[in-house]
């Protein structure tokens, strides 16, 4: 399969982000993209094309213009208050607080448009962003033009990015733009597989009342671990899309054996839905040596994967969202892709 991937994704380089009271080292770094590229070549799985730079208009199809407005206009507006290092929200318009005031001031945008304080936004975030969707974009495209799968190796990445917001490390819906994509260019039903550690709340959100684009998540209980406030078992779509969500919270120290049946079911309903085209969130952090995470994969496991999505027989791109064990995520990445590939 080919490998989508431009190295202005490159350019968003967090230095420290805000966790556990801490500021620590940021994760979501370049290097991560650097090492899937390099196993990508090491095993090579296909040819590595650059993306084509697609308009604003399929992002706007997902993410409100505000928004994106907001996030272009960012670096201009942060540096002309003076600031000159990569900026954080600290504060929200949470419920008793007024959300209809329209505030200009960089500090108040940041809060307007962000769902947590761990996710840095820095000079190059927004150029990064661009072309990270574009990735996302060309790699559609390439299953529109007949492609039976494409891997967009996506950077930063995408599954917690909603309708106005960043946050979890993401700016744009890389899986969510596609998806519409796909939709708005002749594919009828679309079905996302989110197999990223996390829940991926902004791409289930953004789909919600939607009977066309499918979202299934396995993830870490939202209970014990981020985003905390989305991803529970009762989630399953509203009004027409009613029954187009699952999710399969699993507990903590979860290994292949555990995960297994929930893949199980999660390809069944693929099964049923025979979707047009399949989209798989690849987050790799269900690693055991994941230094944010708390399942238990091992390297191999991740070719089973591969191979069991494989056996749903759909168009499938790739694209990658988290795992942060950055020696082993080139392996882990290619061990998926080389499974599904047999
Ligand atoms: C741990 C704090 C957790 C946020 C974790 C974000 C995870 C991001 C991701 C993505 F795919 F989007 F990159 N901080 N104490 O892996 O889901
Ligand atoms: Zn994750």
């Amino acid at each position: 399969m080919k490998t989508v991937f431009s190295d202005s994704q490159l350019s968003h380089a967090p230095i420290q982000e805000i966790s556990d009271g801490e500021l620590k080292p940021a994760v979501e770094i370049p290097s991560r993209a650097e090492i899937v590229l390099k196993t990508v070549k090491e095993r090579q799985i296909g040819e590595i094309v650059a993306p084509e730079e697609f308009p604003i208009r399929p992002i706007h199809r997902v993410h409100s213009p505000d928004y994106v407005s907001f996030l272009e206009g960012f670096w201009g507006k942060w540096t002309a208050a003076g600031r000159t290092k990569e900026a954080f929200p600290f504060v929200w318009p949470i419920r008793s607080l007024r959300k209809d005031v329209q505030v200009d001031h960089i500090d108040g945008l940041l809060g307007r448009y962000s769902m947590d304080a761990g996710t840095p936004v820095g000079e190059f975030t927004y150029q990064a962003a661009r072309a990270s969707t574009d990735t996302a974009l060309t790699a559609a495209k390439m299953i529109l033009d007949g492609e039976q799968s494409a891997f967009a190796l996506c950077r930063p990445p995408g599954h917690h990015a909603g309708y106005d917001f960043f946050g979890g490390y993401c700016f744009f819906n890389n899986a969510a733009v596609a998806a519409q994509y796909l939709r708005d260019y002749g594919l009828n039903r679309i079905a996302i597989l989110d197999v990223d550690y996390h829940h991926g709340n902004g791409t289930q959100a953004l789909f919600y009342d939607r009977p066309d684009i499918l979202f299934l998540s396995i993830h870490a209980d939202p209970a014990q671990e981020y985003p905390y406030f989305l991803g529970y078992a009762d989630e399953t779509g509203k009004h027409a899309g009613t029954g187009f969500t699952r999710n399969w919270p699993l507990p903590l120290g979860t290994d292949w054996e555990g995960y297994s049946p929930a893949l199980e079911e999660a390809c069944r309903w693929l099964l049923v839905y025979k979707p047009d085209a399949l989209l798989v969130s690849l987050g790799l952090d269900c690693f055991e040596r994941d230094p944010i995470s708390g399942f238990k994969f091992k390297s191999e496991d991740f070719t089973r994967l591969g191979q069991r999505l494989a056996k749903v027989g759909v168009p499938t791109i790739f694209l990658l969202e988290g795992g942060y064990a950055v020696d082993a995520l080139g392996t882990n990445c290619l061990n998926v892709l080389e499974g599904f590939e047999g």
